[in-house]
């Protein structure tokens, strides 16, 4: 099991608009999460800065880096677009981060 975290930007006028549409996240968008092998996955905002934290654990990073050409994550990044700092293919722009500290 791989911990990945890494930083996104929110819009800062769109703060509740993004929590609103990750409660209400499409059924097939968790289904495409889980299979590729992603658990325990949480998004942390800090309201300050807009900047939200993404902490999820995946199986590995091959089957990971494939949600990107699926239908229904393309769909949704298009469908986050609207609220969040992305690239020219509408993923988010993603810092990963180093783990600089685990305890179970
Ligand atoms: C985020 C962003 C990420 C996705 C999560 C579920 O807003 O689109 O790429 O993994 O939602």
């Amino acid at each position: 099991m791989v911990r990945k975290g890494f930083l996104m930007k929110v819009y800062p006028d769109m703060h509740e608009e993004y929590e609103k549409r990750h409660n209400e996240i499409w059924p097939e968008m968790v289904e495409e999460l889980h299979r590729h092998g992603a658990k325990n996955y949480s998004i942390f905002l800090d309201k300050e800065t807009s900047t939200l934290f993404g902490y999820v654990e995946i199986e590995d990073e091959v089957l990971w880096s494939k949600i990107a050409t699926t239908e229904i994550n393309k769909k949704w990044w298009d469908f986050m677009e609207p609220v969040m700092e992305t690239n020219t293919d509408n993923s988010p722009v993603t810092t990963d981060l180093q783990e600089v500290f685990h305890m179970d």
